[in-house]
């Protein structure tokens, strides 16, 4: 019997292409959680396949590495690289689970934002492993030509594998496995307020009253402006009365019909477009509300000013280019029916393109701005925390 060639590069080639392999994922996954548009739709794959190749690589590693865990040879160094063993499998188990299909009730959270949690814990265990174990592979190895070939083909193989992963879920007839390009599932399209509610971390208002809230424009504008909900929001009924408490991460079905058939003034705007959260579901629907552009030529952006800032009563926020936010929408009503609470009542962002932690639920304020604040990305975090 001839000798099987020998695939698995020289351990240290495996280490150093472990590091690289993390890095991709680590800011391939980041970009990931902004992209929503289909130009963006590489990073996902580049992702996936970085996974696949990591599957190997690991399963190479651990094989060589584990003796090391016999029971009696245990210290913290040790321990520590069995615990990013432990993370970096869980972390691409879940990654490959997700993409057959799976699913996970973690309260308002699921399998993807488990996996989103693993996938950054590793970097932080590679740091500590790495102050302890690093070493550099060989320069002779590292220029080898053979290794460099071994690194092709399993990146290949990652490709391949990834192409061939919506066969696979055919043939082994996966269900809820159709994902939209960012990885997301359709849930609760052209169905009203029937759509999953989702907020980050602590964002959970009581239900606003109509009567004291009030819609300012300003910032960079020479007309500053104040609109009651009758002004911006004509002839609807309270909204979404009833939906206090909800359970996030539940599906909104605390849909009012009282005024679906009030509020239709002359200057209500539509959009159709689809809300991609990052937990990994999505929604597309029928907007009405008020288009941002007509509230900016009302105010009157000055010259310099180049992004305007959706604030929400709790102080969650988030910026768009002036351009962009032109074509946004401040939505009151979804499918027709008047938005619920939990969905954002009165006015909601509906930001075409954008993810959905940027459709900024409950805004009170829009501010023009020359620079966008980088607070906001903090404020997306611990919004609410505090109450
Ligand atoms: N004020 C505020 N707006 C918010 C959030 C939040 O926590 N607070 N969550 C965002 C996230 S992560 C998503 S996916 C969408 C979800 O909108 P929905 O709850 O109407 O489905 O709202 C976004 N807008
Ligand atoms: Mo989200």
């Amino acid at each position: 019997m001839g000798r099987l060639p020998r695939i698995e590069p020289p351990p240290r080639v495996v280490d150093a292409s472990l590091l690289a392999a993390v890095v991709v994922l680590l800011a391939t996954g980041a970009v990931s959680l902004v992209s929503g548009r289909p130009a963006g739709a590489w990073v996902f794959d580049v992702h996936a396949i970085a996974g696949l190749a990591t599957v190997v690589l690991l399963a190479w590693k651990l094989r060589r590495v584990r003796h090391r865990l016999a029971p009696d040879a245990l210290d913290a160094t040790r321990l520590l690289s069995a615990l990013l063993g432990v993370v970096a499998t869980a972390a691409l188990a879940t990654g490959v689970w997700w993409v057959f299909g799976g699913s996970l009730d973690l309260g308002p959270w699921g399998l993807l934002n488990l996996h989103i949690g693993l996938g950054l814990t590793v970097p932080l265990l590679l740091v500590l492993h790495l102050r302890q174990r690093f070493a550099l592979p060989s320069r002779r190895s590292a220029a080898d030509r053979r290794n460099a070939l071994r690194y092709a083909a399993l990146v290949g193989s990652g490709a391949i594998a990834w192409r061939a992963q919506e066969a696979t879920n055919a043939v082994l007839g996966t269900t809820g496995a159709e994902r939209r390009f960012t990885g997301s599932r359709e849930e609760g399209s052209d169905d009203g307020n029937r759509f999953p509610v989702t907020s980050w971390v602590a964002d959970d208002p009581d239900p606003i009253d109509r009567s004291s809230w009030s819609l300012t424009v300003d910032g960079m504008v020479g007309e500053p402006l104040e609109l009651s909900a009758d002004e911006v929001v004509p002839g609807q009924a309270d909204a979404g009365e009833g939906n206090a408490g909800e359970a996030k991460g539940g599906t909104d079905e605390g849909d009012s019909d009282a005024a679906s058939d009030a509020g239709t003034g002359p200057d209500r705007a539509e959009t159709r477009a689809l809300l991609d959260c990052t937990s990994g579901w999505y929604s597309e629907h029928d907007w009405q509300g008020v288009r941002v552009g007509e509230l900016l030529d009302a105010a009157g952006p000055e010259s310099g000013a180049a992004w305007v800032q959706f604030r929400s009563v709790t102080g969650y926020r988030w910026s768009l280019p002036l351009d962009e936010a032109r074509d946004a929408l401040l939505a009151t009503r979804v499918d027709g029916h008047p938005l619920s609470h939990g969905h954002g009542a009165p006015m909601r962002l509906v930001a075409p393109g954008r993810r959905g932690f940027q459709w900024v639920k409950w805004v009170e304020s829009v501010r023009v701005t020359r620079r966008r604040e980088l607070g906001e990305w903090l404020a997306v975090f611990v919004s609410g925390v505090d109450g």
